[in-house]
């Protein structure tokens, strides 16, 4: 069978020209962000990428068909839907062949990008071991993913709502590098130092560049997750959104929230319970995120030529 693939004209373009693309995902879109800031967000994104000099494709599942870029009108439109599936790995397919709606997760979007042929892939936050997983078994999609699929993916580093030191413990099982940016403590999302330390470091766009050329030359399958800390700018002290945390998780727990709605709940109660500060915080790590990945997809293109 033929997989329904739709590429926007902006992507059919950059492809024609052999430009460097960007994946980003679209589940922070309809699940991670409240609208309007999503959809002005997205479109930020996107253009700190063009301005990186690489074009933006975002991702989604529009009516069954997989769209790599999305016209701006497509876009807002998905902002603004509540009915949007969240897909992981397992409900893809499932979606596709329902001609359904969904957003794409961080793995979802790997999967897309890896058919699109793009190598780089910018968002916020990847989904990782949750706090209780010992009792709850809630371990993201996406670590099996960046075991498998060669998309290096620019994040701030595993967000607090998730166990730190268990989601690295899982990563190195899956030989996934973790390499931070620029500095040597894992970074923690809101945060720029998780108080841990960084499996990998690299200081130069070209190193993470040679390092996800190499490792296709090795014939290792899977990507790169490459933590990049927020602007110090933007940050919000652990101290301030521990707390904070902590009570979010309390009340899903409290609340029986379970499998996909965990991490959309806790990044809805966080938003509240820090009078937006978090929603400010996350916007600025995503624009970060999304000039690296620019540069670090022409970096790609330029070795490989
Ligand atoms: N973390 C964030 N914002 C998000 C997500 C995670 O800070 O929007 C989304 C991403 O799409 C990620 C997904 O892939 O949540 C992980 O969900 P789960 O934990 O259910 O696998
Ligand atoms: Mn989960």
């Amino acid at each position: 069978m033929t997989l329904k693939l739709a590429f926007s004209n902006a992507v059919e373009a950059a492809k024609a020209d052999g430009r460097a693309i960007v994946a980003l995902e679209s589940t922070i879109i309809t699940h991670g962000m409240p609208y309007p800031q999503n959809v002005e967000t997205a479109h930020t994104v996107e253009t700190v990428v063009r301005d990186g000099g690489a074009e933006p494709a975002t991702i989604a599942v529009l009516g069954g068909t997989i769209h790599i870029g999305l016209e701006p009108d497509q876009l807002t439109k998905l902002a603004q839907a509540s009915d949007v599936r969240k897909l992981s790995r397992a409900d893809f397919a499932h979606a596709l062949a329902q001609q359904a709606t969904g957003a794409t997760t961080v793995a979802a979007t790997m999967i897309a990008a890896r058919l699109a042929g793009i190598d780089v892939f910018a968002t916020g936050g990847i989904g990782g071991v949750h706090q209780g997983a010992s009792d709850t078994f809630d371990i993201s999609a996406d670590l099996q993913e960046l075991a498998q699929t060669p998309v290096s993916v620019v994040a701030a580093g595993p967000k607090a709502i998730l166990d730190l030191p268990k989601t690295l413990e899982v990563l190195e099982t899956y030989g996934v590098p973790v390499i931070t940016y620029g500095q040597d403590a894992l970074p923690a999302f809101w945060s720029r130092d998780s108080g841990l330390t960084s499996p990998l470091r690299a200081d130069t766009v070209e190193e993470l560049a040679q390092a996800h050329l190499t490792r296709t030359a090795l014939g290792i399958p899977g990507g790169q997750l490459i933590t990049n800390p927020i602007p110090q700018a933007d940050e919000i002290p652990r101290s301030v959104i521990g707390p904070i945390v902590d009570q979010a998780i309390a009340e899903a727990d409290a609340q029986g929230i379970e499998a996909k709605d965990v991490t959309p709940f806790l990044l809805q109660r966080i938003f509240e319970l820090s009078s937006g500060a978090s929603l400010t915080a996350n916007i600025a790590l995503v624009k970060n995120n999304a000039k690296l990945a620019a540069q670090l997809a022409v970096a790609i293109q330029t070795a490989r030529t």
